[in-house]
């Protein structure tokens, strides 16, 4: 019998061709998940939550990443801050489930030490003159607020080019004012494929023509590529009509100070993955709904026009829509090879009221209908994938560029981690 040696995982990625897919091992091994894991969710900077998870003092939202479990917290102060979840004393979970609580302070369930919202251990009892509880606060982790987005970065040293990610987007979001906003719905679901799977889906737009009717009514999939080849001539001359209509749309918006221009960090060598532009809306131009309409007329901020396209932001494992009368933000965090949980939330003015400005099913059909898509068009995927018969095909150079690239960055980040 021929034993046919398990590649290591540098080995997989090297048996990439340019241009085409990843092997089907880097979708469903158990090794290369935990590599996964330590390299793109504990050593880089992961979008874990929205300012509004805790919009008061005492508010705590506990998510789990993998193994580990962090703590976002609204101090007195209300500023945002995380921590381990994990007591000083002998290790407890402080915050029992992934979700979220308001506390006065935090109190460890096991003996009952107690932490200030700061961090610091303000009580525990029976440990003796000598005990210094200076040394035992909470082990702070790295967190930073961009618009509604909470980073956290469980590195002991985190990545600096998180500041590009700052600096381009603080301004992008600036007018929509995304720390006054509340939740208006929020959606979690565990899709049965890998985090890469759920990341390549959402890096293109070749397969939303044909799956999903909902989101194509405002959104422009051109904006993703656009092959010329076998095109008819009035869909070349409509392609060019379109392209001169975007230019015209973003050339106004810069002019009222609105930033379109595109922004990315996509290569090999970075450490944070993201890119944004301000996307033209179709039809109406002004929200993603179904009529192509706002779904709240209380705008966010200040805003007076409704016709303000879309900031979008991707990172690495996440994806951002910022209209002028709501938000979509969404996350997938990897729970299993083959298992990856996506959050989406949507983000209204925090003045805004059910029924009064806003009406639910507006606001949310359209990403509902996506994401459910998705979820079906991911599981599908991955399980090919898994099937002795798969081999990887081409990307189309005109649509799935960006998919080449993250399979570039993976590769390299992979690489640089030493495995
Ligand atoms: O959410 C997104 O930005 C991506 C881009 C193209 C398809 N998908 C909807
Ligand atoms: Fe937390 Fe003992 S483990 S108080
Ligand atoms: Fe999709």
């Amino acid at each position: 019998m021929t034993v046919i040696p398990i590649k290591t995982h540098r080995e997989l990625l090297d048996s990439r061709e340019p241009g085409q897919g990843m092997p089907g091992d880097l979708f469903g091994r158990q090794d290369v998940f935990e590599t996964d894991m330590d390299v793109f969710f504990h050593k880089r900077w992961i979008l874990v939550a929205v300012t509004a998870d805790v919009p008061e003092p005492g508010d705590v939202y506990a998510i789990d990443i993998g193994k580990a479990s962090v703590l976002i917290v609204r101090d007195d102060d209300e500023n945002i801050r995380a921590f381990r979840n994990v007591c000083r004393h002998r290790g407890s979970r402080l915050v029992k489930n992934a979700g979220k609580v308001s506390v006065g302070m935090l109190v460890c369930p096991y003996h009952q030490w107690t932490y200030d919202l700061d961090g610091s251990l303000r009580h525990a009892t029976h440990m003796g003159k000598e005990f210094d509880k200076d040394c035992k606060s909470l082990i702070p982790v790295h967190v930073k607020v961009v618009g509604a987005h909470v980073f956290v970065c469980l590195a002991d040293e985190a990545p600096e080019d998180i500041a590009k990610l700052e600096a381009a987007m603080t301004p992008r979001f600036a007018p929509h004012e995304m720390q006054r906003t509340k939740i208006a719905y929020e959606m979690d679901i565990v899709e049965n494929g890998n985090w890469k799977l759920v990341m390549e889906n959402n890096r293109e737009c070749y397969h939303c023509g044909g799956t999903h009717p909902e989101l194509t009514q405002s959104f422009l999939a051109h904006d993703f590529g656009f092959c010329p080849d076998g095109q008819s001539e009035e869909s070349l001359a409509d392609y060019e009509q379109y392209l001169a209509n975007n230019a015209a749309r973003k050339e106004e918006w810069e002019k009222d100070g609105y930033i379109c221009e595109l922004v990315e960090s996509l290569d090999e060598s970075v450490e944070t993955n993201f890119r944004s532009q301000r996307l033209v809306i179709a039809g109406a131009g002004e929200s993603q709904t179904m009529d192509t309409k706002v779904a709240s007329t209380k705008l966010l901020g200040n805003l007076q026009r409704r016709d303000l396209g879309d900031v979008h932001m991707w990172g690495h494992h996440s994806w951002t829509h910022v209209m002028s009368d709501h938000a979509v933000i969404a996350y997938a965090i990897p729970l299993a090879p083959d298992k990856t949980r996506v959050r989406t939330i949507w983000l209204v003015n925090e003045d805004a009221v059910e029924g009064v400005d806003y009406d639910l099913k507006k606001l949310t059909e359209v990403w509902i209908a996506t994401t459910t898509q998705d979820a079906e068009l991911v599981g599908n995927t991955h399980s090919g994938t898994q099937d002795p018969g798969y081999v990887p095909g081409p990307y189309s150079k005109y649509t799935e560029d960006a998919l080449e690239q993250f399979a570039r960055w993976y590769d390299a980040r992979i690489k640089a981690s030493g495995v």
